[in-house]
């Protein structure tokens, strides 16, 4: 009944002048001269009688006399091919070895015409038509779907990158602020640094005066005490003298001037301090001693001398008073007064410098870590930076025995081997290399393809040779647009259907 079918359609096909196997757009090339004859198509010298076309004998060189039938092979430069029209679906090509073998390829000619002469294919462009719209139905919804998901994605990323974009300023804020801190500090440090110095040579000068008063004390001294003891042995002369006179003068001589100067002679040696009084504890002597162990410690300076007249009672106790209610305690008070100034100056400048330290490390640290989202921000992650959205994300599946993890723009672990680090993306294929070393083998990589879906899923993992994987992984980072006419050339038939 069905090879009957087929006939009856072949010789239809016949009857309305068609040669079978050629597409209706060709057939005029397929017309008889005014002598039934006929030449062939790449070849017109060689001209045959129009019922040796599809006689099942190859003919043509080219051929062209053969488009119903196997009769004529495929060579390298022309392959042989059979049209198969598929009325209600789309009509198809389908290679000319393949027809009349006995074997129905609905994938291609739905309509069963590349059997026409078994007759063992009926028409299943109806079912094929049905199962194409609803294939063509779901894909168009599957894409709208994974379209918006995506277009979710495109906006995490977004969000993702102006996150990053957030910290570099943040982080360009801190830096500056640091700098501008730093900077301060290092003000401050200057300031500390040169008062500490006026503060030397503020004591410096202190101590310069002192020095030069000391030598002119030290030299008043060694004066004055020279010329006490001229004056002691004068008077002891001049007493001795009088003493004399007193003794030997003649009381007989009324001479007036003489007994005057006797009595008060007597007078002044009656009134007169014993010379044996208690010694004064302070020793002209040791003061010189200890003024000249000072001079050391001073430092000399011949000029700004300051002119003393002194009178010479009070000299050696206005210098001692001078020297010890103003150098003494002003030795102590400038030595303290310098002792703490150098700590307290030195503890600050120390701790400026500390600081300093401290905010220099802090803004190299920010600086660089500046310069990683400076970088990040450069790079492209992908078409519409998709992959920022996936940044951190992991997909886990445990298939056969082992738990595989994929960190998109990251590594690859089956349970706790590491399969490799993302290398390099090409296209929708992740490349990931470095793994764990295999025993006697490589080090482990991977090839990841990436299909579009609404959905991060891993769907599988093959080893193609040892330690080397291959994964398929569904996402919808990788979905796009798709017109008709590609979604049409994913449709296969399924042939569990007819
Ligand atoms: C482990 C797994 C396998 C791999 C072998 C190689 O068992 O990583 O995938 O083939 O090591 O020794």
């Amino acid at each position: 009944m069905l090879n009957l079918l087929t006939l009856l359609a072949y010789v239809a096909c016949i009857a309305a002048g068609n040669v079978i196997g050629v597409a209706p757009e060709n057939q005029h090339l397929y017309k008889p001269d005014s002598n039934g004859n006929w030449a062939c198509l790449s070849d017109p010298s060689v001209v045959l009688k129009y019922d040796q076309i599809n006689d099942g004998i190859c003919d043509c060189p080219d051929g062209s006399d053969e488009p119903g039938t196997a009769a004529c092979p495929s060579t390298k430069e022309k392959k042989q091919l059979f049209y198969c029209a598929n009325e209600g679906f789309f009509p198809k090509y389908i290679e000319s070895f393949k027809v009349n073998d006995g074997v129905c390829d609905y994938d291609i000619c739905c309509d069963g015409s590349d059997e026409w002469a078994t007759g063992k294919c009926p028409n299943k462009c109806a079912i094929v038509r049905q199962q194409f719209d609803e294939f063509v139905e779901k894909k168009r919804a599957d894409i709208r779907r994974a379209l918006q998901i995506r277009e979710e994605y495109v906006k995490k990323a977004e969000r993702a990158k102006a996150d990053v974009g957030k910290k570099l300023e943040r982080l360009q804020v801190e830096i500056s602020d640091l700098e501008v801190q730093i900077g301060e500090e290092n003000r401050k440090l200057k300031a500390a640094i040169s008062s500490a110095e006026e503060s030397d040579s503020g004591e410096q000068g202190a101590l310069e005066e002192i020095s030069q008063l000391s030598t002119q004390l030290e030299n008043f001294i060694s004066d004055f005490v020279a010329s006490e003891k001229k004056s002691r042995s004068t008077i002891v002369q001049l007493e001795s003298l009088l003493q004399d006179l007193s003794e030997n003068y003649n009381p007989n001589y009324n001479d007036a001037t003489v007994k005057q100067c006797v009595r008060l002679f007597r007078e002044y040696i009656s009134g007169k301090e014993e010379d044996n009084k208690p010694e004064s504890s302070f020793s002209v002597e040791l003061f010189k001693e200890k003024l000249k162990s000072l001079k050391p410690h001073l430092q000399s300076s011949s000029q700004n001398m300051v002119s003393i007249e002194p009178s010479i009672g009070n000299m050696v106790h206005h210098y001692y008073m001078k020297l010890i209610s103003t150098f003494k305690p002003k030795e102590e008070q400038v030595a303290v007064r310098s002792t703490t100034q150098d700590n307290v100056s030195n503890k600050r400048t120390i701790a400026i410098e500390e600081k300093i330290k401290k905010l220099d490390k802090t803004l190299h640290s920010k600086k660089s870590e500046a310069s990683i989202y400076e970088e990040n921000l450069s790079r492209q992650f992908g078409t519409d930076d998709i992959f920022r959205a996936v940044e951190g994300e992991w997909v886990h599946r445990k298939i056969g025995e082992y738990n595989y993890k994929i960190g998109y723009l990251d590594s690859i672990y089956q349970d706790n081997t590491l399969v490799g680090r993302l290398t390099s993306v090409k296209g929708s294929t992740l490349h990931f290399e470095h793994g764990a070393k295999c025993w006697n083998g490589p080090h482990r990589s991977a090839f990841v393809d990436m299909v579009c879906a609404p959905k991060s899923r891993l769907v599988s993992v093959s080893e193609p040779e040892k330690c080397q994987y291959r994964f398929l992984l569904e996402t919808p980072i990788v979905c796009e647009a798709k017109s008709d006419e590609q979604i049409a050339d994913e449709f296969s038939v399924d042939p569990s259907d007819l």
